[in-house]
């Protein structure tokens, strides 16, 4: 009913609906429209009422509620169906969930705020409400296993080009699941699989992005290496926008990589990279490597050249540039 009565609102484009309108196509009392309106505006829409013209939407919240997102959407399967929730403990685990439901390819798991949000090699990832976007991607690819982290290069590619285009910032790709944006992190990326021997399920991609958190908004232990794409600007954007831009250019470039390969993307990836040709320093469970990074291979490994020369492949670890 809300959604219906939101859809009405937004169709009349600041113009008024009116009451007995509302009522006869949600076929409800004047009263339960009036309790409907109630409702939207302790959600943080702004609705102004008149006596004999109705009701006008003057303002959305910036929410990432299935009704913003879903009215931005351009993509035609990413994101087209969104499962919403105000609060989780961390959109991964809800989209493992849908995933084993055995969920359509491109459903969206998304909170406003996650209460046990979390990073690569169980390290947490900060959510707090209102400001950021926590979100969980589902897709069901039929590649080999070990391909599985070219998708992580993907999602990074795809990410950057939609706030290019939805902000014009311009911002980094960290190997492997970083982007950054005035050398301090906006986003990170979890890839998590569901597979049985070398046969993929499902992919769930978890995507943290920073957006309109002011700089004090960050806890003391991450202050010094996260920042915010409002945080760099002084600027506030739409996260339902967004989300929106992300899908479609999530969906763009996973096309591209279905039928033609990783070879373009790698290319995308590589002119976004800023470890690339530089001296690194990898850290794993295995331990500390230093040396060159000399690029990535076709499977998204990083080669990276020791000081006598010999190159490592490195499947995962965390980077010092
Ligand atoms: C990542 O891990 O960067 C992947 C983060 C993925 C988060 C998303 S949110 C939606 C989905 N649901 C989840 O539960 N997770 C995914 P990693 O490379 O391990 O980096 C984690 C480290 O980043 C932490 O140890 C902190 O140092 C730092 N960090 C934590 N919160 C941050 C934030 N909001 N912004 C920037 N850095 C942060």
């Amino acid at each position: 009913m809300k959604e219906t009565l939101l859809h009405m609102l937004k169709a009349k484009e600041n113009g008024y609906v009116s009451g007995q309108e509302i009522s006869n196509v949600l076929n409800c009392s004047r009263t339960a429209v009036w309790k409907h309106v109630s409702e939207l505006r302790s959600a943080g829409y702004e609705i102004e009422a008149v006596q004999k013209k109705g009701y006008r939407l003057l303002r959305s919240p910036d929410a990432v509620t299935p009704e913003e997102i879903l009215s931005r959407l351009k993509s035609e399967k990413l994101g087209k169906k969104v499962v919403y929730h105000t609060s989780l403990k961390s959109t991964q685990e809800m989209a493992h969930l849908e995933a084993a439901k055995n969920a359509e390819e491109g459903v969206l798991v998304v909170a406003d705020e996650q209460t046990g949000g979390r990073g690569r090699l169980g390290r947490s990832w900060h959510s707090p409400a209102g400001t950021g976007i926590w979100m969980s991607l589902v897709l069901k690819p039929r590649i080999a296993l070990q391909k599985a982290p070219q998708l992580t290069l993907l999602t990074a590619v795809g990410v950057v080009r939609a706030i290019e285009k939805e902000t014009g910032l311009a911002a980094d790709i960290k190997w492997p699941n970083d982007i950054l944006l005035n050398g301090k992190k906006i986003v990170g990326i979890l890839t998590e699989l569901q597979a049985e021997a070398d046969q993929i399920h499902s992919v769930i991609i978890g995507m943290g992005m920073n957006i309109n958190q002011k700089k004090e908004h960050f806890p003391e232990d991450i202050a010094a290496i996260a920042t915010s794409l409002s945080a760099e600007s002084g600027k506030e954007y739409s996260r339902a926008g967004l989300i929106a831009a992300v899908m479609l250019e999530l969906e763009e470039l996973y096309k591209v990589y279905l039928k033609d390969g990783f070879g373009l993307i790698k290319l995308l990836w590589e002119s976004r990279a800023q470890s690339l040709g530089k001296r690194i320093t990898a850290r794993n469970l295995n331990g500390t490597l230093t040396g060159f990074a000399k690029g990535i291979t076709d499977e998204g490994v990083l080669l990276l050249e020791d000081d006598e020369g010999m190159v490592h492949s490195i499947y995962s670890a965390d980077i010092e540039i």
